[in-house]
């Protein structure tokens, strides 16, 4: 095993790897950008160095900077994680150069799958059923529109050559449509990839997501850990993932754990890696597709670790060693059911909009069945530099509905303060007879009117029109009503001085100040400034006679041995000030009067 490995990544994925590493008795080495200095990963790691600036190519695609930490601290070996550099064979190519192991298959695999026609080429070879269409790329329009003709038919999917993930991706529903797919997929190609070449699949209605985990070692051992259906996804990115899939039986399993793994021998694969399908019906049978291979560890490694019992991150590490896997085909047993639900800090009303920010309070769901994996905490600050997944939410049960129950129950404990996420969507999403009846929800997903639904209900502001109120404000409480509890929430004119840790459970929040028109009255809550509870008077501040503005100090009282500030609810005279020091107050008393000058 390795004395030491150096973590090329951040947020969650760096967290399990580094766990990993901590099971496996393997010292960690955390690498961060600025941004990042106070990150978990970064108080989690054994040692931890500084990358660089704020920009990702600053910091954690940095291939120079990486390596020469690692040089400098000694790891043996570099995983990835996922995203970053996770994919570039130029990363892996200049690891091996410096005699470092890169946890991972080979340069040689990751760039055979890397660009999608070759992938289809050497697939086809290798008797993996791809989608129907060309394993070469299409010069042109023209060209298209003779190939689609002749051979494929509408409607078909233009992608790009060096895309993935579903990066320069269009339909052409009929040759009218043509043009425009053609050159949408190409724009995409060269912005994201440098390559503006594309090929052309038979497009599939409504297909599911069905990828399988393969895992295999250097010495010719390939296994597959089973699917997991991640269909409910949106622009291409998922959001809820599952396994087993919920269409998928035994037979079906075995057909296509057996491509996955034909898949993966064809390119020599070592470690963790995943062949992601297309599973669609044509005249009443089923069909499953290969659609490409991601040659790392995945976000959703998680539901086949929770299903299969298998630790996917600790056998990638084990495999980069030259050790075999521990295990066989035959070993590999499911179990179960369970779900991950994408804690991503979105607004899934504004069109998943990312929506980064501090958070505040944080407490993370627990008991049976839960598992979460995230990289924050109380205080992280989710910066729109990255990723905005924040964390994942990861359930086991005996079945699907079950799972979902439990799912639902978790999502319910999960509190992250400050931060709008998509927890209100996953709710309402896991509660619809669609996902009970195992549905895409491709419908939902595109649905702006469903999507606002999933909002959670805003905090009451002042009612509009209301003649001549005092500031509202909104306050928690907890009461115990003959013994039971109650948390309740109070919205309305404020408890005179209140805004010093006079009581409220939380934060207390200012409804919007409203103008008031028109003269005369005084401010709902009167001239009479009241105790908000029971104590002794340690300070009286102000004199009989003062000018205080609103929120000077009039007062300290001393309750449960917490010194209270009491301050002026308005600004006025102190007309009358019935408080000594040492008196003793009780809740609701008068502790001075305070008249405005307009009285
Ligand atoms: C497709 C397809 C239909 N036909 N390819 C590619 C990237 C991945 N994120 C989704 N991709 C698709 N490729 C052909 N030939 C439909 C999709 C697709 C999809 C597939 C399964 C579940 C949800 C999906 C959502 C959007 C697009």
């Amino acid at each position: 095993m390795f004395g030491k490995v150096l973590v090329a990544n951040r947020g969650e994925i760096a967290v399990r790897v580094i766990r990993a590493l901590q099971e496996l008795g393997v010292a960690s080495v955390a690498v961060y950008s600025e941004l990042d200095r106070d990150a978990l990963h970064v108080a989690r790691a054994d040692e931890s160095y500084l990358l660089g600036g704020p920009t990702a190519a600053e910091s954690y695609l940095n291939i120079e900077r990486i390596l020469e930490v690692a040089t400098q601290s000694g790891a043996e070996a570099v995983h990835p994680g996922y995203g970053f550099l996770a994919e570039n064979a130029a990363f892996a190519r200049a690891c091996r150069e410096a005699g470092i192991v890169f946890i991972g298959p080979s340069p040689e695999a990751i760039d055979a799958m890397g660009s999608k026609t070759r992938a289809r080429e050497l697939m086809a070879a290798a008797g993996v059923p791809i989608v129907p269409g060309t394993t070469e790329t299409v010069d042109d329009v023209q060209a298209a529109a003779k190939i689609i003709d002749a051979d494929i038919g509408y409607p078909v999917a233009i992608k790009a050559a060096g895309g993935g993930g579903g990066k320069g991706f269009r339909v052409a529903l009929s040759a009218d449509e043509l043009q425009e797919a053609f050159e949408g997929a190409s724009r995409e190609g060269e912005k994201f990839f440098s390559d503006p070449t594309v090929y052309i699949e038979r497009y599939l209605p409504d297909p599911r997501h069905v990828e399988v985990q393969v895992l295999a070692d250097g010495h010719g051992n390939v296994v597959h850990l089973g699917e997991r259906d991640c269909s409910i996804q949106r622009r291409h990115q998922k959001l809820i993932e599952e396994a087993p899939g919920p269409l998928v039986d035994a037979e079906l399993r075995e057909q296509i754990g057996k491509i996955a793994t034909d898949a993966a021998r064809a390119v020599s694969y070592s470690g963790a890696g995943t062949i992601e399908g297309l599973l669609g019906e044509r005249d009443g049978h089923r069909e499953y597709f290969f659609l490409e291979m991601n040659t790392r560890v995945q976000v959703e490694h998680c539901v086949t670790e929770m299903v299969t019992g298998i630790d996917i991150v600790k056998e990638g590490i084990r495999v980069a060693t030259g050790e075999p896997l521990s295990f066989t085909q035959a070993d590999v047993q499911l179990r179960g059911h369970a779900i991950e639900c994408r804690i991503n800090a979105e607004d899934a009303a504004k069109k998943f909009a990312p929506a980064p920010g501090a958070i505040t309070t944080y407490r993370e769901p627990s008991g049976p069945g839960v598992r979460v994996d995230s990289g924050v905490g109380p205080g992280s600050e989710i910066s729109p530099m990255y990723d905005p997944m924040v964390a994942k939410l990861i359930v086991w049960d005996a079945d699907r509905e079950q799972a979902t129950r439990r799912m639902l129950r978790a999502l319910g404990e999960y509190e992250i303060g400050g931060l709008t996420t998509l927890i209100p969507f996953h709710q309402t999403l896991l509660d619809t007879s669609q996902w009970a009846a195992g549905e895409t929800c491709r419908d939902l997903l595109e649905d702006p009117k469903w999507l606002k639904s999933t909002a959670p209900p805003a905090a009451p502001a002042a009612a509009e029109g209301e003649e001549s109120e005092a500031d509202k404000v909104e306050q928690t409480y907890t009461v115990e009503v003959s013994g039971k509890r109650f948390d309740v929430r109070v919205i309305g004119p404020p408890f005179a001085g209140s805004s010093n840790g006079a009581g409220p459970a939380e934060a207390v929040r200012k409804a919007p100040r409203r103008e008031r028109s028109g003269g005369g009255g005084a401010a709902g809550g009167g001239d009479a400034l009241v105790s908000p509870m029971q104590g002794t008077v340690l300070k009286v501040a102000v004199q009989a006679g003062a000018n205080v503005e609103e929120g000077a100090l009039v007062a300290v009282i001393e309750a449960m041995k917490m010194e209270n500030e009491i301050t002026a609810h308005k600004a006025g005279t102190v007309a009358e000030l019935p408080i000594a020091v040492g008196a003793a107050v009780a809740s609701g008393d008068t502790l001075a009067v305070i008249t405005s000058a307009s009285d």
